[in-house]
């Protein structure tokens, strides 16, 4: 009877990191230093990208049989979805076609920001809830969510926004009175002060992305003792989250060389 001997490691790994977000760009630099084959993914919601160290493939994937035809046809073994905790439907996606493929899949995202002391901030639901919310007399408002939802408040005309945007946009918001800053992340406090200064803010709407790309403006509304209109994340699919790099390396078999 021959002795079975012990299988060679299992395959080397081809990782399929989803993007856009601080971590994922701070994963992709470990995943390079260490050799290891990976791809990261953008949607393609930006003109010029962050360049990045590893091979980087941009648009959707056709939804959740896209993506796990995706992963057949490239041998994917390792599913990382570092999206932005506000991209509910790439990780629902990503969840479900990694499940069909049988695709090892981990979320490395970041816990949602807490007020703390100083902090004047009231939570709403959604985008909507937002808007409504707006229904009070008129306010100089800094909508810092981006170009994608900011349509929503032409409900709310009456106030004086301050709007940014990664990209200059094709067509101007149809917001009557805005001002539009074209700037990408991460910023910082000083700056978001003097943003916020500049332009008179008297409330800052934002989402609860967490992390530290994005969380400068909650330090300069603090400072400035401004109010802050925080939309909390939406409902998403369960899945193993882990919060640093280092956990997404041990999840990988390769924090060896992290000492950890
Ligand atoms: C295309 C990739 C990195 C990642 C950087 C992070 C930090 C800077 C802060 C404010 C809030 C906002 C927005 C924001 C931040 C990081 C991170 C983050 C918020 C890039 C990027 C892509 C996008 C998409 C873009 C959205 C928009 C949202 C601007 C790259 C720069 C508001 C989210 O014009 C559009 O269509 C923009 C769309 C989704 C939300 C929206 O509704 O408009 N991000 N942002 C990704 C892709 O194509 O897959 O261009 O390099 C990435 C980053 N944006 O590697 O350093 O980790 O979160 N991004 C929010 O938090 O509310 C800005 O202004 O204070
Ligand atoms: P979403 O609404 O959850 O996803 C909509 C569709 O966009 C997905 O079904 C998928 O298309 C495609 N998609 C999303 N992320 C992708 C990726 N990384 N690679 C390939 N396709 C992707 O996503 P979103 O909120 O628009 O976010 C898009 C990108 O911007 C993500 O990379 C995210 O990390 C980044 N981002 C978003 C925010 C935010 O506030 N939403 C903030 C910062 C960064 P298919 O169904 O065709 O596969």
């Amino acid at each position: 009877m021959p002795t079975i001997v012990s299988q060679a490691a299992s395959t080397t790994p081809n990782i399929l990191l989803l993007g856009g977000t601080t971590q994922a760009s701070a994963l992709a630099e470990a995943l390079a230093a260490r050799g290891l084959r990976a791809t990261l993914s953008y949607a393609g919601r930006t003109a010029h990208p962050k360049p990045q160290p590893i091979p980087v493939r941009v648009g959707g994937f056709g939804g959740v049989k896209g993506l796990a035809a995706y992963l057949q046809r490239e041998r994917v073994t390792h599913l990382i979805d570092a999206t932005h905790p506000f991209a509910a439907t790439m990780r629902r996606n990503a969840v479900l076609a990694a499940a069909e493929t049988g695709t090892a899949h981990i979320v490395l995202t970041r816990p949602p920001w807490r007020a703390v002391e100083g902090d004047r901030w009231r939570h709403v639901a959604d985008i909507p809830a937002a808007v409504d919310a707006l229904s009070g007399p008129p306010q100089r408002v800094m909508l810092a969510l981006g170009r994608m939802h900011v349509d929503a408040f032409a409900a709310q005309p009456h106030h004086a926004y301050l709007l940014r945007f990664v990209d200059l946009p094709e067509t101007l918001p149809d917001l009557p009175r805005h001002v539009l800053v074209v700037d990408r992340g991460p910023f910082d406090p000083a700056s978001d002060v003097a943003l916020l200064q500049t332009h008179a803010i008297d409330l800052l709407v934002c989402k609860n992305a967490g992390g530290s790309g994005a969380s400068a403006k909650l330090i300069a509304a603090r400072t400035l003792g401004l109010p802050v209109l925080m939309i909390d994340r939406p409902p998403v699919s369960a899945a193993a989250e882990v919060y640093d790099i280092g956990t997404a390396l041990r999840w990988l078999g390769h924090a060896a060389d992290l000492g950890v």
